[in-house]
């Protein structure tokens, strides 16, 4: 059996990783060296079968829940619940190759790197990809791991439809995906999810590891404005109802809001359809969508409420009706303060520089963290672009955290202490300081 020291220094092969990154990018590949797999369109299907072959390749055991996570697990020398690494592979319409799929692969390559050193950890090891991570097709977002977590019921998350009118649970069998393991699912003992920081702060610190304290909280809403269609030329401003109207002043006002509340609020109006759509006629229907964003919870709210009564006060002035459709809420969260440091300890015993952030993405780890210790562990994203076929991130970048993410479960699923540890500690890690 390896010694401690031998697993310390096991690393990831970052050609490797880096080609199965490249290979899953080409699944559902878009002009600009993106791709697009909406949550259980063919491309995720292709997506989904093309990293199953994978785990199966490696000798892990593959089981896939009635909402269509996949968990591949390597037996460990005892039995007992699995330290679980992962992420997603459904990405955005205009998705980079890493979100997401760089913590599944990485966890993929932490398997293939224990087995050529002959190492079998003493709890089992598992690494998972949950369904609709993104929400973009089927909100709200995370919905896998919602279910696996026990946050929504499993018929419910069936009956979801889609932006395109699709109903999830057939989509799910569509596909072939329709498992057959009861969701909820059983606790993981731990849970740790590698993934691009998808923002621009690592970057501008100077680069290196991300230990996530916790994701910030998450409101979508879709609005439906009903006013009346009309003669663009002969109807007087007075007379008009115009939804369009509505919703352009809404997004301003969105985006105004965040300003003056500032810290870490966002707003953002992702999608808008106008009826009938024409260039001659004033809007008589909206619909569009409303994402807010706080690591503060009651700011958040605050946020929430001076939106609706900013819409409240439109509908009034224009004459038309208002109604909102919540998507996603989803309360901050704070990561397991243990991992969080266990994260931070390994990072720079791997002579990283590593920073403590919140996430502004939301993650699979923040439905995880319901049930189980749950961390995240974040590398740069150049330019802070994400959800763009820009996406990217440096291959030493992407090797320095599959190897955070390596000693890790090494460190859970072992007990060991991560190289470097400083045994005399008590746990309590700087707070939002640098470290070497
Ligand atoms: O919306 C999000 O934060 C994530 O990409 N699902
Ligand atoms: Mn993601
Ligand atoms: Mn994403």
């Amino acid at each position: 059996m390896a010694t401690t020291d031998e697993r310390r220094r096991l690393r990831v092969r970052p050609d490797r990783l880096l080609a199965r990154l490249r290979e899953l990018g080409s699944v559902g590949a878009i002009p600009g060296g993106g791709c697009s797999r909406l949550a259980l369109s063919d491309d995720d299907r292709a997506g989904r079968d093309l990293v199953v072959t994978w785990m199966r390749d490696l000798g892990l055991d593959v089981t896939v829940d009635a909402v269509g996570n996949v968990f591949a697990v390597r037996t460990g020398r005892e039995g007992g619940p699995p330290v679980m690494c992962g992420s997603h592979i459904d990405t955005v319409a205009t998705g980079g190759i890493y979100d997401g799929n760089f913590g599944v692969l990485s966890g993929l390559e932490v398997m293939e790197v224990l087995a050529e050193a002959g190492v079998v950890t003493r709890r089992p090891l598992a690494v998972a990809f949950f369904t609709d991570e993104e929400g973009a097709r089927f909100a709200p977002d995370m919905l896998g791991s919602l279910v696996y977590v026990g946050g929504m019921a499993l018929e419910a998350a069936h009956d979801i439809v889609g932006i395109d009118g699709g109903r999830l649970g057939t989509e799910l069998d569509r596909i072939g995906y329709l498992g057959s393991v009861p969701c909820p699912g059983l606790p993981p003992a731990a849970y740790v999810e590698l993934h691009i920081e998808q923002g621009p702060v690592l970057e501008a610190a100077g680069g290196g590891i991300g230990a996530v304290t916790g994701v910030q909280g998450i409101s979508w809403q879709e609005v439906t404005v009903v006013g009346q269609p009309n003669h663009a030329g002969t109807t007087p401003l007075s007379y008009r109802h115009d939804a369009g109207y509505v919703a352009a002043a809404t997004t301003v006002f969105a985006r105004e809001l965040a300003r003056e509340l500032g810290g870490d609020q966002v707003a953002t109006v992702g999608r808008l359809s106008l009826h009938p759509d024409l260039v001659n006629v004033v809007p008589g229907r909206a619909v569009f969508t409303v994402d807010l964003r706080n690591t503060d919870e009651a700011v958040l709210q605050q946020a929430e409420a001076r939106l609706a009564d900013e819409l409240d006060r439109l509908a009034r002035a224009e004459g038309v009706t208002v109604e909102r459709r919540t998507l996603a809420r989803f309360e901050p969260v704070e990561f397991d303060p243990h991992v969080v440091d266990l994260v931070e300890r390994t990072a720079a015993s791997l002579g990283n520089r590593v920073r403590r952030l919140p996430s502004g993405a939301g993650h699979d780890a923040q439905m995880l963290a319901r049930v189980c210790p749950a961390g995240m562990i974040f590398v740069p994203s150049a330019g802070g672009i994400s959800h763009n076929p820009a996406e990217h991130t440096d291959p030493e970048d992407l090797a320095a955290g599959a190897d955070v993410l390596l000693q890790v479960l090494l460190a859970l699923a072992d007990g060991d202490d991560p190289p470097g540890a400083d045994r005399s500690r008590d746990g309590a890690g700087p707070a939002a300081e640098e470290r070497r």
